[in-house]
């Protein structure tokens, strides 16, 4: 039998009804895993600051007028146990729990911890679905062939992802950081790239088409969304644990995920990176708020 969390600590506060793991569409998986961070730490707490803040987003959605959780339940399981795992074990262990729950037809929602983790999930859908899409929203590239003596680095993440994805069903959003080494292997392979830069001056714009649009023509229609939250601007997502300035808002961020989920079928999505501040609650209400943005607009 799968463990859930009860009310006090599930995903948006849900009562035992709309939250039981039998009757839900959505399961919450939370991955508090950290074993290489390069610079700020505390990615493990994300998920559980992130469940805290979730009790003060709304259960109603003002711009859908939908209560997804009474319509489709949301369970949230208990967090993945990786005691001394790291590396190839801890991603194993993440497989392992998204693949189950795959073949058992839940929409899954895994939250970081360190986005080593996404390779594991998108892993999981990639087998479950066929020509699956991933669209991948971060200030970086994560496509370093290994970082600081590591394959399995949080800014290697994309790079192993390549490994069993086409990489042209590869879409980055936001991007701002990168290696000349990342650079070129995104030329050579064919990824699609829009960049901070290039969004805030319109590159993309032509009479009433966006660079949204244009993610949306790179897309094959499954689509896995990986959320690194480093993609928002650091003045509106400081708890991260590499920092880049000139990132996102809240509004394009959710003008985009309106138009991808309009148009294609979303099978699952994580959330990663949240590196929880002590005593400034915005950063994981507003994390907290995302999915419930994206499960309001995907499902
Ligand atoms: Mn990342």
């Amino acid at each position: 039998m799968v463990k859930i969390l009860d009310s006090k600590h599930n995903f948006l506060g849900i009562e035992k009804q709309y939250s039981s793991f039998e009757t839900s569409r959505v399961v919450i998986v939370p991955a508090p895993y950290e074993h290489n961070p390069s610079y700020g730490t505390g990615s493990k707490k994300g998920p559980d600051a992130l469940l805290q803040a979730s009790h003060h987003v709304e259960l109603f959605d003002e711009e859908t007028k939908r209560e997804v959780y009474k319509e489709l339940g949301i369970a949230t399981v208990h967090p993945l146990n990786f005691a001394k795992k790291a590396d190839e074990d801890a991603l194993q262990l993440v497989y392992d729990a998204v693949y189950d729950l795959l073949q058992t037809h839940k929409y899954t929602v895994v939250l970081g911890g360190e986005h080593t983790i996404s390779s594991a999930v998108i892993a999981a859908h990639a087998k479950h679905f066929p020509r699956l899409s991933v669209l991948h929203f971060g200030a970086h590239s994560d496509l370093r062939m290994e970082h600081q003596g590591s394959k399995f680095s949080h800014a290697s993440t994309m790079a192993r992802v390549c490994e069993f994805i086409d990489p042209h069903n590869l879409v980055q959003v936001g991007i701002r950081a990168q290696s000349r080494e990342e650079a070129e292997y995104i030329r050579d392979r064919g990824i699609q790239v829009y960049y901070a830069h290039e969004i805030h001056r319109g590159a993309y714009t032509k009479v009433l088409k966006y660079w949204d649009d244009y993610v949306v023509e790179h897309l094959t229609d499954n689509i896995f969304i990986d959320f690194d939250l480093g993609v928002f601007d650091p003045c509106l997502m400081p708890a991260i644990g590499t920092p880049e300035p000139n990132g996102l808002l809240w509004e394009q961020i959710l003008q985009c995920l309106r138009k991808v989920t309009r148009k294609k079928n979303i099978v699952g999505c994580s959330l990663v990176e949240l590196s929880p501040i002590k005593g400034l609650h915005y950063p994981d209400v507003a994390a907290a708020k995302l999915i419930s943005k994206i499960l309001n607009y995907s499902l």
